[in-house]
């Protein structure tokens, strides 16, 4: 059994190939994504096993995230085809109207993903797992979806498996922010380790200075394990008592969508292969600057020996002759 079990949305992404707005686009490349997916693909490619639990329409699209996933050595055996929906799919406009900044159209109502239930989260599965990983997309991109994410963290909690959420919040796909709200916050209640940024926090706490939000996490929530991504000034966490801050690499951006799932993916295995909370924080930080570089989500997210290199090679001039 795997040791990651995530659930949630794979989704094809068409990535602008020129910037500016997408009336005038032409060119899409064709990317397979969706965040709790890319924390699987994060996951495994340096050695920790991950399953993801999820629905995939039986198009094209479906097979080619399928065939992705299977190839990276995600466990796809919680993976269910439905032959009436279609895979979910979005389009991604960079540098348009904001410079380093990626917008997002989706056309994923009524995906395959959005028919996830209860029904698909395997007790057995979910319970056998160190961590359960869900996000806030999939708290919003149906009530059924929205059902199974709460079952993956009833089951968690009743069988102590850690439960890691990011709150993701994606204003597109919840119509009323007061519903976003009240679902995240419950979300919280069960969460053992989140990630969220200070917008995220502002919006569910209504604070975003940092020791704010440690503070109403810990005492509203009684999570003590938190990961507050800075954007370009870093990240900074409080773990289990202790704090700790670390810098955000500075790269060339390409397309900003991503980053924060190879963040939580690669801290998550980090903190199962045994780094300590710093050390996580730094590799997770490496590898959100590395996917940046790119157009799509999961090209560049590393292996062992890629994370070493530029962890030892950034700022440097470096020969790799
Ligand atoms: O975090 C990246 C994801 O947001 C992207 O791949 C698409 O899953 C996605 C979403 O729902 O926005």
């Amino acid at each position: 059994m795997p040791d990651i079990v995530a659930l949630g949305e794979p989704l094809v992404q068409f990535n602008a190939v020129t910037d500016g707005p997408l009336r005038h686009v032409t060119y899409f490349e064709k990317h397979a994504t969706g965040s709790e997916a890319n924390v699987c693909v994060a996951a495994v490619r340096l050695g920790v096993s991950c399953g993801l639990i999820t629905r995939l329409g039986t198009d094209e699209f479906g097979l080619f995230i399928y065939n992705w996933l299977r190839g990276e050595g995600v466990d796809v055996s919680h993976i269910r085809f439905d032959p009436e929906r279609p895979t979910g799919i979005y389009f991604v406009q960079r540098n348009y109207p904001i410079p380093g900044v990626s917008d997002v159209l989706y056309y994923r109502r009524g995906s395959a993903a959005s028919a996830l239930n209860p029904n698909d989260v395997d007790p057995e599965y979910v319970g056998s797992a160190r961590v359960f990983h869900t996000t806030g997309i999939t708290m919003a991109i149906s009530d059924t979806a929205r059902s199974a994410a709460f079952r993956g963290l009833e089951v968690a909690r009743s069988r102590g498996v850690t439960i890691s959420f990011d709150v993701n919040y994606r204003k597109k796909l919840w119509p009323h922010i007061e519903d976003a709200v009240s679902v995240l916050s419950k979300a919280l209640s069960f969460v053992d380790i989140v990630f969220l940024d200070e917008d995220e926090a502002g919006l569910l706490l209504g604070v975003s200075a940092v020791d704010e939000v440690f503070k109403e996490l810990r005492s509203r929530f009684s999570i003590n394990r938190i990961v507050l991504k800075l954007g370009l000034k870093g990240s900074i966490a409080y773990w289990d008592g202790r704090i700790v801050k670390v810098d955000a690499f500075r790269v060339p951006v390409k397309d900003p969508i991503g980053a924060g799932d190879a963040y939580a993916g690669v801290f998550l295995a980090s903190i199962l292969k045994g780094y300590d909370v710093e050390r996580a924080m730094r590799r997770a930080s490496a590898a959100a600057a590395l996917v940046v570089m790119v157009r799509g989500d999961e090209e560049n997210l590393p292996r062992e020996e890629d994370l070493a290199r530029f962890l030892e090679g950034y700022g440097r001039q470096v020969d790799l002759r």
